[in-house]
């Protein structure tokens, strides 16, 4: 069954899979709740990619996410600031490190992750679409890292995360200052790749899914894995993992696949194995 929660959506269509925070009462603001819905959301998703054991009901497979939030204002709202206010130092650092569990999971999810961001993706939102592979922007989209704003610091992994987007000096700028930047600023500086009105936002988010989807899902993963490598690894040692996943994809059928159908002039049947 595909998990959903009280705070979190679902659905798979064709190999597409839409998550959906839906909080509106607090502009989907992160709780601990909501945050224990994604991570079974996510483990769902990853033992239903193509080619995994568990994964042979075709119905279910899932080759690409699509994370976004409910309703036409708010991506999310960063993390629950009412639910947070009271922790103490332990409590605090437990909750980052589970928020972190969760953002660290979609980096790993071998599908695909494009971040829809309709409205408001600040603090946690904005980590938490940083933690997506990239980002697709409606007009109305506000990004910021808020949380000197507050007293305290990203917690979900923004002070690592937001420079592979913008490049250090900006993230510093972004998190010292704590300033919101509109959709077409943060369009001009790289964190976001396309903007499109609102009401696009989907069918555009859907239709680079099935751009993605043409491909061999064994292929793109490991393109997935090895992009994240390289910011955990210095280059040299993400070169030779480079080389060593180049390598053991020869031999598997989609390498087989994807080749001889070039050579036969004929599209590719890919099985993600
Ligand atoms: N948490 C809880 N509730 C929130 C919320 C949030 N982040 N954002 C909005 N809400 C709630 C509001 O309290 C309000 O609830 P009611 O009063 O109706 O009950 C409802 O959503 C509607 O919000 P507004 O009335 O404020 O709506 P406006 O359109 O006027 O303003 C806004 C929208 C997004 C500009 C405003 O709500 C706002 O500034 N929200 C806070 C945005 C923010 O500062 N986000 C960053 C949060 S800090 C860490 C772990 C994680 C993090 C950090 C550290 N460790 C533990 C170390 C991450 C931190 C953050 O994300």
């Amino acid at each position: 069954m595909i998990p959903q929660g009280e705070n979190i959506k679902l659905t798979v269509d064709s190999g597409i899979a839409i998550l959906t925070i839906d909080r509106p009462k607090a502009l989907n603001a992160l709780n601990e709740q909501t945050l224990h819905e994604l991570k079974s959301a996510l483990d769902w998703l990853e033992h239903h990619a193509a080619g995994r054991e568990g994964s042979n009901d075709p119905s279910k497979t899932v080759d690409v996410v699509i994370f976004t939030g409910a309703g036409e204002k708010s991506f999310i709202a960063g993390a629950d600031i009412l639910e947070m206010k009271d922790k103490d130092y332990q409590q605090g650092e437990r909750f980052a490190r589970f928020g972190q569990s969760v953002t660290r999971a979609m980096e790993l999810l071998p599908q695909p992750i494009i971040a829809a961001v309709n409205g408001f993706a600040l603090g946690g939102g904005c980590e938490f679409a940083i933690s997506c592979d990239f980002i697709l922007a409606s007009e109305n989209a506000v990004f910021g890292q808020p949380e000197v704003c507050l007293g305290i610091i990203p917690g979900f992994g923004g002070t690592t995360r937001l420079a592979k987007f913008v490049g250090l000096p900006r993230a510093r700028e972004l998190i010292y200052s704590g300033r919101k930047l509109k959709a077409q600023e943060a369009k001009e500086i790289g964190l976001v790749n396309e903007l499109v009105p609102l009401a696009q936002l989907m069918d555009r988010a859907k239709a680079i899914a099935k751009e993605i989807q043409k491909n061999s899902p064994l292929a793109v993963s490991r393109s997935k894995k090895i992009m994240n490598l390289v910011y955990s690894m210095p280059m040299d040692l993400a070169l030779r993992e480079e080389a060593m996943q180049f390598g053991s994809i020869f031999g598997s059928h989609d390498q087989r696949e994807g080749m001889s159908a070039f050579a036969e002039k004929r599209p590719a049947n890919f099985k993600g194995e």
